[in-house]
């Protein structure tokens, strides 16, 4: 039947299907039912127009800009009321009865009609994306679009992406790059680390010195290969993203269907921060300098230490980034917090017996409450690294664990809701190869196969009926190594193609054979079409090489 419906659709656009399998599936992430039939493609030609509903205007322009890029097609917009002619169309329909799931998509076509509905936006760009990888990567005057009949959603509510843009800072334009890159994928959300030690990448109006000071470093990163190793020179280093800028970018990926969540890296990591302010430090007397090196920074100061002046900053802050995303969730970090300097500082001492805190972990989950609390009045909950856990915290703080499963498996049973982040496999700033030629990385060795067969929902919390805690699942971008958008592209591609599988389709139709084929027939055409670098040798490389 397959091979029936090929010979029919090859007919019509011959030139569009050299190089194609005999499956006529090269969706990615594949979709959860997928029927062809044998009819006659719906012709799409300079007359066709684009139909949409009110709700999705704004679709319907970036699907427009997507088809003149991809087929060098610029069709009309038309909203349904407009007089409609014999020219085809492509109809993005809001429903809610049929598409009766969070991001769920149907698209139908035939005769001269392509309909996709869709009860809301994400659901809608999903379908575009499927919409898109159904055409041929040329120029055409005229194409054909299969006639098929597509139901889909996605596994999990949460799939997102990180990036840190502390350690190396990205132009806005490939920001915006990497959020095609997770609409095309059907990611939901992106994860933008703008602070660490190694810079503070957020304009905030009423502390200026963060970006003033805290966002330049005297140290570049040379060479980015294993068998050099990491060298730097003493060039100034830096850069951040002004409140416009943002707003851009967060607008941006809301017509993408993504949500943009910020992560504020406290109360550790803050390096940046007490190099603008030291008096939000427990050294407030030393002139801290924003880090020039990476690492947990244990042994050199990068702790808040708890006094007024912090917590009024802290506050501020936060309300700050409160106002400017429209996120639900605001990250706000929380690893890797040394306690050393707490332990040294006798005024942060006598904080904590003035506040009944009996150690560090308790100070510590005392920054987290506070900071809740700010963000609870502007009606924000909290993501946080699963350190924060040390302490009591109330429920509704989601849990991103990026030890291992087990620190997940320890949220979900105290009833957190879990984002599973695990470094193993989910770190893409980790090896994909064991050739010791290859790019400079950070430990670990994550190949293709690993992510592909990552299970977000382990097996104890299935058993115990938990598993309802895991919303979703995300990879990580630490940039320490990444100097430039190639090398973040080399890093993700193709693994952030097979983690969109892990969180979009069902576990009985994922295939790790069928998947590779996939990534050869739809996504390294893609990749080179997009100008994006990635890793060539993914089909060599898997967990059992040693
Ligand atoms: C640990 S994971 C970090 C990052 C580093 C990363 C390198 C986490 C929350 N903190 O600061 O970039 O390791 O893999």
């Amino acid at each position: 039947r397959w091979l029936s419906f090929l010979s029919v659709l090859c007919a019509v656009v011959s030139l569009n299907c050299q190089g194609q399998t005999s499956s006529p599936n090269n969706i990615v992430p594949n979709p959860v039912s997928f029927t062809a039939t044998q009819e006659s493609p719906v012709i799409l030609n300079k007359q066709t127009r684009i139909v949409a509903d009110a709700q999705y205007q704004d679709q319907a322009i970036y699907l427009r800009d997507l088809l003149t890029n991809q087929l060098g097609l610029t069709l009309e917009i038309a909203t349904p009321d407009t007089k409609q002619g014999r020219h085809s169309k492509i109809v993005l329909a809001h429903d809610t009865i049929e598409a009766n799931r969070p991001e769920m998509y149907w698209l139908e076509s035939g005769g001269t009609v392509i309909r996709m509905k869709a009860r809301d936006v994400a659901g809608m760009v999903h379908g575009i994306q499927t919409l898109l990888q159904l055409l041929p990567l040329e120029k055409e005057k005229q194409v054909g679009f299969p006639t098929v009949e597509i139901k889909d959603y996605p596994r999990f509510a949460y799939r997102g992406m990180h990036l840190d843009v502390s350690r190396h800072i990205f132009p806005v334009e490939f920001l915006k790059k990497y959020i095609d890159y997770l609409a095309f994928h059907k990611f939901n959300n992106f994860h933008w680390h703008l602070t660490d030690d190694q810079g503070w990448r957020l304009e905030i109006k009423s502390y200026p010195k963060l970006t003033e000071v805290g966002a330049w470093r005297n140290s570049t990163l040379i060479g980015h290969f294993k068998d050099t190793p990491a060298r730097y020179d003493s060039t100034r280093y830096g850069g951040f993203y002004t409140q416009e800028q943002v707003q851009d970018i967060i607008q941006y990926a809301a017509i993408r269907g993504i949500n943009v969540i910020p992560e504020i890296d406290i109360p550790g990591h803050s390096r940046a921060i007490i190099a603008a302010y030291p008096e939000f430090s427990t050294k407030p007397d030393s002139a801290w300098q924003v880090a020039n090196t990476w690492g947990m920074y244990n042994r050199q100061n990068n702790v808040l230490a708890p006094n007024p002046a912090t917590f009024q900053f802290l506050e501020t802050v936060f309300q700050e980034v409160a106002d400017l995303f429209p996120s639900e969730y605001i990250h706000i970090g929380g690893d890797e917090c040394s306690k050393m300097w707490w332990k040294a500082d006798p005024k942060t001492q006598a904080f904590m017996k003035a506040n009944n805190l009996k150690d560090e972990k308790e100070l510590q989950t005392y920054f987290i409450k506070q900071v809740s609390g700010y963000l609870a009045k502007k009606n924000k909950k909290v993501i946080g690294w699963h350190e924060i856990l040390e302490g009591q915290l109330d429920t509704t703080a989601v849990i991103m664990n990026w030890g291992g499963a087990k620190e997940g498996i320890a949220a979900a049973k105290r009833h957190h809701p879990v984002i599973m982040s695990p470094g193993n496999p989910l770190y893409f700033d980790n090896y994909q190869s064991k050739n010791p030629k290859d790019s400079l990385a950070i430990h670990g060795y994550n190949p293709l196969d690993a992510v592909y067969n990552f299970n977000p929902v382990p097996a104890e919390l299935q058993q115990l009926k938990l598993d309802k805690y895991i919303l979703g699942a995300q990879a990580n971008v630490w940039t320490e190594y990444m100097g430039n958008p190639a090398k973040v592209e080399y890093m993700v591609f193709p693994r952030m193609s097979g983690l969109s599988e892990v969180l979009w389709t069902d576990p009985k139709q994922k295939n790790f054979s069928d998947f590779k084929r996939r990534v050869k027939t739809t996504l390294v055409p893609r990749y080179a079409f997009w100008g994006s670098a990635y890793f060539k040798d993914f089909e060599r490389w898997t967990v059992a090489d040693k």
